[in-house]
């Protein structure tokens, strides 16, 4: 009896302290996440590949007339794909089954613009499948990019595309197992194959694509997947607003279902939006999102990589980071060797967390269900959460002894919605004071802080506003190892050229012979004149830690010192052969007239080739059609090249062209069109190449 009544006492108890917790519980505020987006969110890292009849022609946009003949790899392996993606601590890929030219890396039963038409493996083969069973034996996710745009579809324009469109992605949801996230890439160029119209066809982005009944299909079909869409219709992720790696320090995951999204949006999110769309970062390991063997010295370095890593999941973003495959259909060694550094640099910055189980105390808590040490304890599901008091509540770490760390990293619980909107971290130093490391905005699924190393015995971590009583999982502190960043290497007009490292104590150490440059190499003391052609190579080393960063290499043509733009009088137009990739010229022009620059290079010279780096105003003034003439006397020109600078929107990069050897002392460059269709052009560098 005795028993009986105490074990029914304590049931009681148990079940009441269950009931107490669960008021207890913090409530969601505004839109929260649904299941998919959770687990999407906690991928955090996972590849792009963009592999397709481009690799073949050198091209980022295929116009959709090419042969699929072309398409031949030689030594196709979605293993290797698959391996490297695991080994750079990746969790899923997303592939271009169609990119813009409307080729398919998948036998679909719907065109003739696929494999089966290739060579490879006599049209049998079946790129997609290949990747789903490389991604299963490996663990990883599979996502599918399939482009709305399509420059080889006759029908691409009319309703019936519409049809095409769906029946190309009920075969990719349906036959390759589970899809964890499906890519609606946003451009819609205009011209095209189109069947052989050739033409000019432009759609109505918001209405043309009826997205709500794509969007249902995919729901039906692939109910777990995360739906990405840059044209109309708000999905489940948003875009970023660049493809450079990153998205803004304040990122909100909130955005309006309907209305438009202007960079400002992408970037940064919408603090009071009413709709869950949080933002994923996509860019490339290389400048081009295709292979270009011109690119293989051009693959980011580590310290890029990195600050890529901390630009986009260090302020709640994910990372789609892209290796374009190459014409052998492997990844390429040096994306791999980069790719594998930035995990081991990654594993070492963040293998040992020294806040974990530390002592903790808070200004306030909601009871000891989530109390301090519940965003120490490594578990993502319980945090520590305040009651009431939102403004000024502190968390502070205390280490035990002094301690030295650089790194940052907190996490709200996002089930319950994003809340904080402004946070600081201060370190008690040896000296007794506490110190300002920073101050920041958004937290949100992840936000890591990177500043100086400092020593301290305390870390105390302060609420400054949030829209409800912050709910945070996870704390962590780290003591990364110091990364030097290689040297910026600039030419100016006259020829001179001048190296720079990211921090004064670094000393630098060049090349001009093609050779890596070693602490053995020339000591860099000021700019130094040069002509000609040219590669200049450069590291920095620090003295005091005994490294060297790894080194940054420019490649340089014709100097520009006898350059003369002839049909201009604007003085800021020298901003285009300044050498100085950070000021640019914006010429205005009324009317539809072609605007032309016309430069007199002084000398004669065999030109295979030109590149243009367009204003970085990604607004306006973008060159997105143009044609290259050359003349030897100013009188009878010659029209080297014309086409088009594909992408150039996106990722207004270095445009680099090459044409038939001509020998030439006058150049001219005109813009037929212009990425926004304005008046206005704008250039940072107009460059040549010769033999
Ligand atoms: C862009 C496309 O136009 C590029 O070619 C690339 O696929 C990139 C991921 O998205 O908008």
């Amino acid at each position: 009896m005795i028993k009986k009544t105490f074990f029914t006492l304590l049931f009681c108890t148990v079940l009441s302290n269950i009931a107490k917790t669960q008021t207890n519980a913090p409530k969601s505020f505004g839109p929260v996440p649904t299941n998919q987006q959770i687990n999407w969110q906690e991928m955090e890292y996972y590849a792009f590949v963009h592999f397709s009849t481009n690799t073949f022609t050198d091209q980022e946009w295929g116009y959709g007339e090419d042969d699929p003949i072309i398409f031949n790899p030689t030594d196709l392996d979605c293993r290797q794909w698959a391996k490297v993606c695991k080994e750079a601590g990746m969790k899923g890929i997303i592939i271009t089954a169609k990119h813009h030219s409307g080729f398919c890396l998948w036998p679909s039963k719907y065109t003739d613009y696929s494999i089966k038409n290739s060579p490879w493996k006599n049209g049998k083969g079946d790129i997609v499948g290949d990747l789903a069973k490389a991604c299963k034996e490996y663990d990883l996710k599979l996502g599918i990019y399939l482009s709305p745009w399509d420059r080889n579809s006759a029908e691409y324009g009319r309703p019936e595309y519409i049809t095409y469109f769906r029946n190309q992605l009920r075969e990719l949801l349906t036959n390759y197992g589970e899809i964890f996230e499906v890519w609606f890439d946003g451009a819609n160029g205009g011209s095209g194959y189109y069947g052989g119209a050739n033409e000019t066809r432009t759609i109505d982005r918001r209405t043309y694509y009826d997205w709500q009944n794509t969007y249902k299909l995919i729901r039906e079909l692939q109910p777990n997947a995360v739906i990405w869409n840059d044209n109309g219709d708000r999905a489940d992720l948003r875009w970023v607003g660049n493809e450079a790696g990153y998205v803004g320090e304040r990122n909100w995951s909130l955005l309006n279902k309907t209305g438009d999204v202007p960079y400002e949006m992408l970037h940064h999110g919408l603090e009071d939006g009413d709709s869950w769309v949080p933002g994923e970062v996509n860019t490339s390991i290389r400048p081009g999102w295709f292979y270009h063997n011109y690119e293989d010295s051009r693959v980011k370095t580590l310290p890029q990589l990195l600050k890529t890593y901390y630009n986009s999941f260090g302020r709640n973003g994910t990372l789609l980071l892209n290796f374009p495959i190459d014409r052998r259909g492997r990844i390429h060694e040096n994306d791999e060797k980069a790719a594998i550094e930035l995990a081991k640099a990654v594993k070492e910055a963040f293998s040992v967390d020294l806040a974990k189980n530390k002592k903790a105390v808070v200004s306030n808590a909601r009871g000891k269900n989530y109390a301090a040490n519940k965003a120490l304890d490594g578990d993502k599901n319980t945090y520590w959460a305040t009651a009431d008091n939102i403004i000024g509540a502190t968390l502070t770490i205390d280490f035990g002894r002094l301690t030295s760390f650089n790194r940052f990293l907190v996490q709200e619980y996002i089930a319950l919605g994003q809340r904080v909107k402004s946070f600081k971290i201060e370190a008690l130093t040896v000296d007794g004071t506490w110190k300002e490391l920073d101050k920041q905005t958004t937290i949100g699924y992840k936000r890591i802080l990177v500043f100086p190393t400092v020593r301290a015995t305390k870390l105390r971590f302060t609420i400054l506003d949030a829209k409800s009583n912050p709910v945070i999982s996870n704390i962590g502190v780290y003591l990364a190892p110091q990364i030097l960043i290689p040297p910026s290497i600039v030419r100016n007009q006259s020829g001179a050229v001048s190296i720079h490292a990211a921090d004064e104590e670094s000393t630098i150490y060049y090349t001009l012979d093609g050779t890596t440059p070693t602490i053995q190499s020339k000591h860099y003391t000021g700019p130094f004149e040069t002509d000609g052609k040219l590669i200049v190579q450069a590291i920095a080393f620090n003295k005091e830690s005994e490294k060297s960063s790894p080194a940054s290499r420019e490649e340089f043509d014709l100097s520009r010192k006898d350059w003369k733009i002839i049909n201009v009088t604007d003085l800021e137009s020298k901003h285009l052969i300044d050498g100085n990739p950070n000021t640019a010229w914006y010429q205005k022009k009324d009317g539809n007239a072609p605007t032309d620059i016309t430069i007199d290079m002084g000398r004669q010279a065999d030109l295979n080739g030109f590149r243009y780096l367009p204003g970085q105003d990604q607004n306006s003034g973008l060159i997105s059609a143009y044609q290259f003439f050359v003349s030897t006397d100013n009188k009878n020109w010659i029209l080297a090249d014309e086409g088009e600078f594909a992408n150039i929107k996106n990722n207004p990069l270095w445009q680099s062209k090459h044409f038939k050897p001509v020998k030439a002392r006058y150049i001219k460059l005109r813009k037929l069109m212009t990425a926004d269709a304005g008046n206005t052009v704008g250039y940072a560098e107009l460059e040549v190449t010769t033999l």
